[in-house]
């Protein structure tokens, strides 16, 4: 199977746990479906990585108050050092971090790019400054603004096309009161990896578009001419090419997934657990089925809420007897959106959140 425990992590991920991830490539590592339990919060030690390019030098976050991000397109730009954004305000904000492309290796067309099961994905807790903070003290948003754009600091390699590389993600304007410039994980400082000095958070929206090491913040008219933003992580029917009129993937979707038992149980009373989130919206209920989808049982969120854009834990006690079971999650959002059975496989492979292949069989002796 492909949940072999990593063995040689690259350094700048040294401090992941071995046996919790398992390593797709040096710049996709994805966490073990095991390894969640029934965490509420995953500690960076065990949260995946995604990187489009190689992160900058570690001397970055040697003095993380010093770096720079650029605000354009507000009525007074300028450059902001970390240390001074730290004056303007604090929040933290409990969030789901998952790749647009996890639950890629579950579609049944064989999808290039990487084969991310589950475990493209984390709860974490980021502390920042509200964007809303910033723009009041730059004098509030340009005339015109339609998107919020955030442009990575990696060092683009000479001889290349820069837009074929930039890291460089635009989201709507509308998330303005729900973006944060972070700097802290977890209660602390954002590792290198995971993109510190300073990340742009989306809440709710996938991975791609929470861009690390973020040098330049603008609010925009048009979107990122970068080739992440104008061809990539874009919804195109299976087997076309995306093009920039397809929809961008940013807002997430409600999904579940079984955390144990994921291969074997006692026969008698066997407690499933797994973790469930709404996406974009909060999650308001979990039904679990113990015969591949035929009958469902309500689960029971396990322990606290840390509001809309986090996950929850849930549990549920089902009877098992001896012999092959098929354990299924659904999950359904405060808009009374559920998980479809299946999703319509697209082109890249985004959004995966299909009940039935992300169910587990487990074997009752
Ligand atoms: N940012 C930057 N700067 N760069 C890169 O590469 N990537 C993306 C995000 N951001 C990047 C960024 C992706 S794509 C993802 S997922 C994320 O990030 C991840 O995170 P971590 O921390 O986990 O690694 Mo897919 O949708």
């Amino acid at each position: 199977s492909a949940q072999e425990a990593a063995t040689a992590l690259p350094d700048y991920v040294s401090f992941k746990v071995p046996d919790a991830m398992i390593l797709h490539s040096n710049n996709t590592i994805e966490t073990q479906r095991g390894a969640i339990g029934t965490s509420l919060i995953t500690p960076e030690s065990k949260l995946y990585i995604r990187n489009n390019v190689t992160p900058p030098s570690a001397s970055v976050v040697e003095d993380r108050d010093a770096w720079e991000v650029e605000i354009a397109g507000v009525a007074n730009p300028r450059s902001m050092t970390v240390g001074e954004l730290k004056t303007l305000g604090i929040e933290s904000v409990a969030m789901v971090l998952q790749c647009s492309g996890n639950g890629r290796g579950l579609y049944p067309e064989e999808i290039s790019g990487t084969q991310w099961m589950t475990g493209a994905a984390g709860n974490v807790i980021w502390t920042g400054v509200p964007l809303g903070r910033v723009v009041e003290a730059l004098g509030g948003v340009a005339p015109g603004a339609v998107y919020v754009t955030g442009t990575g600091g990696e060092e683009i390699p000479e001889g290349i096309d820069p837009l074929s590389v930039l890291v460089e993600r635009s989201v709507p304007v509308e998330e303005l009161d729900n973006i944060l410039l972070a700097w802290d994980i977890n209660g602390e400082p954002i590792s290198l990896a995971h993109g510190g000095p300073l990340r742009m958070i989306v809440p709710g929206y996938t991975g791609v578009n929470n861009v690390k090491y973020l040098k330049k913040l603008a609010f925009t008219t048009e979107q990122s001419p970068a080739r992440i933003q104008q061809t990539r992580y874009r919804l195109a029917p299976y087997g076309t090419s995306s093009t920039p009129e397809h929809p961008s993937v940013w807002k997430m979707e409600v999904k579940s997934w079984i955390t144990g038992p994921l291969e074997s149980a006692g026969a008698g009373p066997v407690v499933i657990t797994g973790v469930a989130f709404g996406g974009y919206n909060a999650v308001s209920g979990v039904e679990v089925s113990a015969d591949g989808g035929a009958t469902w049982q309500a689960a029971e969120f396990v322990g606290p809420d840390l509001g809309r854009f986090g996950w929850r834990v849930f549990a549920a006690m089902v009877e098992l007897a001896p012999g092959e079971h098929q354990l299924m999650s659904r999950a359904t959002d405060s808009e009374g959106n559920a998980q479809p059975e299946v999703t319509e496989t697209n082109n890249s492979g985004y959004n995966n959140n299909g009940w039935r292949v992300h169910g587990v069989t487990v074997t009752v002796a």
